[in-house]
C-alpha cells in the first residue's frame, strides 16, 4: 500500500483517542440557553488560559474572525491589516461582504506590522475639523499569529505592546487572528497570557495545530464576548448539545500544547533537508510548523511537481499561482514521515518518478 504523508495543512489531522473519549463521554447540555457545561468548560479553560476575562466557542476561525470583527466595528470603519492577511486574503472578503469595512492593507516585514506604517495607514490622520467628516473612523486593527502566508511567522511580546501604543493613540481596538497561538507561544517560549496581553480580542482554532475535529474559541473581555454571542448568532453559529465539540477542546488545551515543538522540530528539520536539495526557502521564516519553499529552477512546472509528490503519496499544498509550495507538519506525522518526504522531494526533483 502506498505510504501517504499529508503535509497540505495540519487542518487534516485525525483527533486523538482521548479526544474521541471525552467527545463520547461528555455531559450536554443547550448551549443557546447557556446550559452546556462542557461548552462552558471550554470557553472558560481558554479564557483563563490566554489571561481573558471570557470565551465564546464558535464553529471556525473564520466565524471567529468575522465575529469578533462585527464586534469591534461599524459599518463603514476602516479596518487595518497585514497585507497577505488570512482574514484579508482567504476568508472570502467577509470583511468587506458582511461587516461593510474598507480595508487598509500594510506590508508587514515576516508578517509583522510596523507601528509606524500602521500609523500611517490611519485613513485622514493628522487632519482636523470638518475635513474628519470625510473619511472613515479606523476602529481595529488586526493582527495574524502565528502569521500563516509569512511562513508561520510569530509576533513577539514586545512586538504586541508597540502596536498596542499605536492603537491605543487612535482609539483603535487590536484583534489576533491567533489561529495558531499556541504555535506562536511554544515557539517563543512565553506564556499565553503574556502574549494575548496587548489584544482586545483573539480567535485561536482547535482544528489547526491542535488536532481538534471542530472548532474555535474567541476570547475577550466579559462585555465583549457578550456582544460577540449575539453577533454569532446573528450569522447563524448558534449551537446547542456543542459539548460534544467542545470536549475534544479541552483535551487540545491540556495535552496537545507542549507536542507542538516536535511538529517546529520536523518542520526546521524538512527545511534543512529541502534547501541541501537546491529548494529555495528563507529559514528565517521557519519559526513554527510551516515550510513554504520553491522548487529549484530546473524544475519548471510546479503544478505538475505537485502531482508528482502526489504520486507518491506526499501531499502538498499547491500555490494558487507562482512557484511557493507549502508543507505544514502536525499530530501524527512523525520523523519517518519527514525522511520519506525528503526523499520522495529528491526523486521527483531527479525525475525518478
Ligand atoms: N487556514 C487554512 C485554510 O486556509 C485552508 C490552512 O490550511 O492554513 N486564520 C489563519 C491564519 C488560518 O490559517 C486559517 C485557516 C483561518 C484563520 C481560518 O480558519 P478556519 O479554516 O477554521 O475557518
Amino acid at each position: 500500500m502506498l505510504k501517504i504523508v499529508d503535509l497540505r495543512s495540519d487542518t487534516v489531522t485525525q483527533p486523538t483517542e482521548a479526544m474521541r473519549d471525552a467527545m463520547r463521554n461528555a455531559v450536554v447540555g443547550d448551549e443557546y440557553y447557556l446550559e452546556d457545561p462542557t461548552v462552558t468548560e471550554l470557553e472558560e479553560l481558554a479564557a483563563a488560559n490566554l489571561g481573558k476575562e471570557a470565551g465564546l466557542f464558535i464553529t471556525s476561525g473564520t466565524m471567529g474572525n468575522l465575529v469578533s470583527i462585527l464586534t469591534h466595528t461599524q459599518r463603514s470603519d476602516a479596518i487595518i491589516l497585514e497585507a497577505t492577511a488570512h482574514i484579508y486574503r482567504a476568508e472570502t472578503a467577509h470583511l468587506t461582504a458582511v461587516a461593510g469595512l474598507m480595508p487598509r492593507t500594510v506590508i508587514g516585514n515576516n508578517g509583522v506590522l510596523d507601528p509606524v506604517d500602521v500609523e500611517k495607514a490611519i485613513y485622514g490622520e493628522g487632519v482636523s475639523y470638518p475635513r474628519t467628516i470625510l473619511y472613515p473612523r479606523t476602529s481595529l486593527l488586526c493582527v495574524e499569529n502565528t502569521h500563516n502566508a509569512a511562513g508561520g511567522t510569530c509576533v513577539t511580546p514586545a512586538q504586541m505592546s508597540a502596536l498596542k501604543k499605536v492603537a491605543d493613540s487612535h482609539g483603535m481596538a487590536i484583534h489576533v487572528d491567533g489561529a495558531r497561538i499556541f504555535g506562536a507561544t511554544v515557539a517563543l517560549g512565553v506564556n499565553p497570557k503574556e502574549l494575548a496581553k496587548d489584544s482586545d480580542s483573539l480567535t485561536f482554532c482547535l482544528t489547526k495545530d491542535l488536532a481538534c475535529p471542530f472548532g474555535a474559541v474567541i476570547v475577550g473581555s466579559k462585555e465583549f464576548i457578550k456582544r460577540a454571542r449575539k453577533n454569532r448568532h446573528m450569522v447563524g453559529g448558534g449551537m446547542r448539545q456543542a459539548g460534544i465539540m467542545a470536549a475534544a477542546g479541552i483535551v487540545a488545551l491540556r495535552s496537545m500544547i507542549d507536542r507542538l515543538s516536535e511538529d517546529h522540530e520536523n518542520a526546521r528539520a524538512l527545511a534543512e533537508a529541502l534547501i541541501k536539495l537546491g529548494c529555495k526557502i528563507d529559514l528565517e521564516t521557519v519559526q513554527t510548523s510551516m515550510v513554504f519553499f520553491e522548487p529549484p529552477l530546473e524544475i519548471t512546472d510546479v503544478k505538475r511537481f505537485v502531482k508528482d509528490l502526489d504520486k507518491l503519496g506526499v501531499r502538498v499544498n499547491t500555490p494558487p499561482s507562482g512557484r511557493r509550495v507549502r508543507m505544514v507538519t502536525h499530530y501524527g506525522i512523525i520523523r519517518e514521515d519527514i525522511d520519506y518526504t525528503i526523499q520522495t522531494v529528491e526523486k521527483v526533483i531527479r525525475r525518478e518518478v
